[in-house]
């Protein structure tokens, strides 16, 4: 299995738990590596940018608006089959039907606020890195 990066960000509703931590044990024991990191408050700009492939669906308003509501932590994570490792850890979209032991089963309050987003294949998480991170602000190891 091939060493991937992926596009993690813990979204406003888990910054405002401040369970930050506790997501990233969560990364790390499931042998991912962070290896770039940044707190930011998305502006709106920033985050219709971030979700354009979504910009025509009926919900693209409120995330937009969910994910400007605070704060969000944004990383790299590095480790063998890390998009889909990551997408695992985090659980199903809607929380409803997340896994117990996930992240948005275990954080989550509804499908629009929803604890962390991840890259969901190799094309956007390269894509979604380069949208938050320069070559030099990664520091694979
Ligand atoms: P994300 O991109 O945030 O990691 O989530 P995802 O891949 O699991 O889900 P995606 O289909 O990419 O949708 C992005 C975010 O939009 C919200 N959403 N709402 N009301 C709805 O039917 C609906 N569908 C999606 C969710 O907050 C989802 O995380
Ligand atoms: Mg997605």
């Amino acid at each position: 299995m091939a060493v991937e990066r992926t596009l993690s960000i813990i979204k406003p509703d888990a910054v405002a738990k401040n369970v930050i931590g506790e997501l990233y044990t969560r990364f790390e024991k499931a042998g991912l590596k962070i290896v770039a990191a940044r707190m930011v408050h998305l502006s709106r700009e920033q985050a219709e940018g971030f979700y354009a492939v979504h910009k025509d669906r009926p919900f693209f308003n409120d995330l937009v608006g969910f994910m400007t509501s605070g704060p969000v932590m944004v990383q790299v994570l590095e480790g063998e089959d890390a998009i889909r490792k990551n997408r695992d850890i985090m659980g199903a979209t809607n929380p409803k039907e997340a896994l117990a032991g996930t992240i948005r089963h275990d954080y989550a309050e509804s499908i629009d606020a929803n604890a962390a987003h991840g890259s969901d294949a190799p094309e956007t998480a390269a894509q979604e890195i380069d949208y938050f991170f320069k070559a030099d602000e990664i520091c694979s190891r």
